[in-house]
């Protein structure tokens, strides 16, 4: 049989890590054939919760599950990994400003883009999932100077399922006829989910539906959602985060299917107009084990807006973060 594949999870013991251990340990990642180990990474106030899963992980009798250990050391749970989702982060708190959140998770990301650096194995491929998602992945990337940049990446993939989901209800259609839809820039607010590309079956998405709703309350709804959920469920969005970072490292792993593509957050090659090295969503395909940019797409003036309004946020975060003395 195939050998196992070391998988570490950060902040295990939450909310996100409940929903995605269990995908983990049935084999959801890399198939039927692929035994894993997992990793649970917390903090002393989450240990306990991370140990309360891994019991109930032994419990599942996965066969998958070749072992399952908890951690409170970065290096410890990084030690020969070959995935890492990053998905502890420090929440906002009441009162607290932005350069304290930004200071509070590079302090965070910078020790554990380190430790990925040195101790996880030479094919590692690491997936951010904790906010601010793109802004902690530039700060782990710029701590792994002996990692090629382009094994961090952050998730977006959320908010593409989510800008997919949304169009195929509109449409009144299965989400398998919904093609070329690219978010691009921050997971935030800013992000922009642009249908100009997009198609339902054979036909136009713009011309399948209302170009004013497109272009309005769709990208307000798709950039919204995690609102949406937190005011419906009374808690964030932990399922579909964690569906949605399997499809990421899924298909980061085992390729995109056919001329599909997908959305990412890279460390940019400045496609796009989008400024070398900074984290950003783009449209992307996973080609042998790689993701690659997809080129050559049409960018009207609209969509040219939306993008740069974006980037301008994911710049102001990387300089707040410089101005700290954390890059
Ligand atoms: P929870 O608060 O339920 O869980 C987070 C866990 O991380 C806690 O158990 C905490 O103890 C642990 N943690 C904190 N610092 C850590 C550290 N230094 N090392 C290891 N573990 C640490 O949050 P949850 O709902 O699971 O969300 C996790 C993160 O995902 C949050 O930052 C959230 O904002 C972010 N999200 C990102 C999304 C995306 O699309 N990029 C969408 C979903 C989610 O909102």
């Amino acid at each position: 049989s195939t050998q196992p594949v070391t998988i570490a999870v950060s902040g295990a013991g939450g909310n996100i890590g409940y929903a995605l251990l269990f995908r983990l340990a049935a084999g959801d990642l890399l198939g039927p054939d692929t035994p894993v180990r997992l990793r649970l990474l917390e903090i002393p106030a989450g240990e306990a919760a991370a140990a309360g899963t891994q019991l109930e992980l032994i419990d599942g009798a996965f066969p998958l599950l070749d072992q399952v250990s908890v951690h409170t050391d970065a290096t410890e749970a990084f030690t020969d990994a070959n995935i890492v989702f990053l998905v502890g982060a420090r929440p906002r708190t009441a009162g607290m400003e932005r350069a304290d959140l930004l200071e509070a998770n590079a302090g965070i990301f910078g020790p554990q883009g380190r430790a990925i650096n040195d101790h996880a194995a030479a094919d590692v491929r690491v997936i951010v999932v904790g906010n601010p998602a793109n802004t902690n992945a530039l700060i782990a990337q710029r701590n792994a100077p002996d990692l090629p940049a382009e094994r961090f990446t952050a998730l977006t993939r959320l908010d593409h399922n989510r800008a997919v989901g949304i169009l195929a209800a509109e449409a009144g259609v299965p989400v398998t006829e919904v093609t070329g839809i690219t978010v691009w820039g921050n997971h935030s607010p800013t992000q922009y989910p642009d249908l100009s590309q997009a198609s339902i079956g054979e036909v136009a998405a713009l011309a399948a539906v209302d170009v004013d709703w497109a272009r309005g309350a769709y990208i307000d709804r798709v950039a919204k959602r995690g609102a949406e959920i937190i005011a419906a469920r009374g808690s964030s969005s932990a399922a579909s985060a964690a569906s949605a970072a399997i499809d990421h490292m899924r298909d980061w792993v085992l390729g995109t299917p056919g001329d599909a593509w997908t959305s990412v957050a890279l460390v940019s090659d400045g496609s796009y107009g989008v400024p070398a090295g900074l984290v950003s969503s783009f449209p992307a395909q996973s080609i042998e084990g790689r993701w690659a940019i997809v080129p050559d797409i049409d960018i009207d003036e609209f969509s040219r807006a939306r993008i740069d309004a974006s980037v301008a946020e994911l710049i102001a975060e990387r300089d707040a973060v410089a101005a700290l003395g954390l890059l």
